[in-house]
């Protein structure tokens, strides 16, 4: 179909697609690096990344060093449609020197904002709680001993100085994302004494501080993982409490809870108390398993909320899978784009006739209105919408995915 019978389309039910194309350009989703070298990272070290958070999968082309990645990412954001940015993890570093986690600089990331400055792009931080020996234990911010305790304050100061200069640099608010794996196997007997701990490191670590208009905090909760069942310390209750008191940013990651929970139902409750929300958009499949994102429903609950709520301006947007089991960068491309599709088809909803039909609890209307929509030629304007940005779909894509991956294949 062409996009002026499916603009016509929409627009006999009142939908502007011209307006959903614009605010779609505007919104940048922040892409994972980890995604493209399953959470291994640049460090002199090896092993799996621990907390656990695990990627399967040996299929061919995993990025090896900075430049391989660099490359790959720039595949992706080709593949694209719009303007993004990276979220990049303190393990990442680009150098040929060798910090600790207590010791890592600015300098030590500099390539990464020469790069994305000459990309146009935004970097994002993170740092890196796990797959480093004094987080064995999965204890880090919340351990018994203050030794292991200050030095995990001191990578999460170093972390802000970096993640702002970054922000500083680039001209763009660095979006900051403290998770720790901290929990027990079995049950803890002083949960209290753990989440005092947690609670004191964080006040130290976020006690500097940074303009927002370089770098802003956020902190991410979880429901459990594997090695920590009976208890993660900086659970949801932990976080929503911290954020609200101390003004950081709320990370609601979409495989952190149970799997009977609507995260996007969380929005509007949370974005009440909190200015400004951080999504890890992700695909739990029996447990925190973050497999590539769908456009299933959970993506598309979750977009309908950003637009439905207006809470596009004030969530940022980042993604958290990680599959090693097909073509990595392929798994950014579609993962990303889903995300885009499902923003657009919530872009595309006649949200004046949905609200009406609900005050006047016409409910079977409501009903009605969204299972009828769904049959609107939505591909015709997402083909729009990757053709003015120059960006590829359907078998041209495939194709582009294949070659590309071909490339990379011989990797070692
Ligand atoms: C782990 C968290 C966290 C990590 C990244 C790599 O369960 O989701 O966000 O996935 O920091
Ligand atoms: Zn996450």
């Amino acid at each position: 179909m062409s996009y002026d019978s499916a603009k016509a389309a929409f627009a006999d039910w009142g939908v502007d697609t011209e307006a959903a194309i614009e605010r779609l350009k505007t919104v940048a989703i922040s892409m994972h690096c980890w995604q493209g070298d399953d959470v291994v990272g640049f460090e002199a070290k090896s092993g799996s990344s621990g907390g656990g958070i695990q990627a399967t999968g040996n299929h061919p082309g995993r990025a090896r060093t900075p430049d391989e990645l660099r490359a790959d990412l720039e595949f992706a954001y080709a593949m694209i449609p719009g303007r993004h940015r990276l979220n990049l993890h303190a393990m990442y570093m680009d150098t040929n020197e060798t910090p600790d986690r207590d010791e890592i600089e600015y300098r030590h990331f500099a390539p990464w904002v020469d790069w994305a400055r000459s990309q146009g792009i935004g970097l994002d931080f993170n740092p890196t709680f796990f797959a480093h020996a004094r987080a064995d234990d999965n204890l880090t911010l919340s351990h018994p001993d203050a030794g292991i305790r200050d030095f995990w304050i001191e990578h999460g100061k170093r972390s802000r100085d970096i993640a702002a200069r970054i922000g500083a640099e680039l001209g763009s608010p660095c979006v900051n994302n403290i998770w720790v794996p901290d929990g027990y196997k079995d049950n803890p007997i002083d949960r209290m004494a753990a989440r005092k701990r947690l609670e004191a490191s964080l006040d130290a670590m976020l006690a500097q501080p940074h303009d927002p208009e370089h770098m802003l905090d956020a902190v991410e909760s979880k429901l459990f993982g594997i090695g920590v069942e009976a208890c993660t310390v900086g659970s949801h209750e932990f976080y929503m409490g911290y954020a609200i008191r101390k003004g950081t940013l709320l990370c609601l990651d979409m495989g952190h809870f149970h799997p009977t929970e609507s995260i996007a139902d969380k929005l509007s409750a949370v974005a009440l108390s909190l200015p400004r929300l951080l999504l890890h958009v992700s695909r739990p499949m029996r447990w925190d398993s973050d497999h590539v994102i769908l456009q299933n429903d959970d993506i598309l609950a979750m977009a309908q909320e950003l637009v439905g709520a207006d809470l596009l301006d004030r969530t940022f947007i980042g993604l958290d899978f990680f599959d090693a089991t097909i073509s990595r960068t392929a798994a950014w491309v579609i993962g990303v784009r889903n995300m885009q599709k499902a923003l657009l088809r919530a872009l595309l909803m006649p949200w004046e006739r949905l609200r009406a039909a609900e005050d006047r609890l016409d409910f079977t209307t409501r009903l009605t209105v969204t299972e009828e929509v769904r049959d609107l030629p939505f591909g015709a304007i997402w083909a729009e919408f990757c053709a003015r940005l120059e960006t590829p779909t359907g078998l041209a894509l495939i194709g582009e995915l294949d070659a590309y991956q071909a490339s990379v294949a011989a990797r070692g």
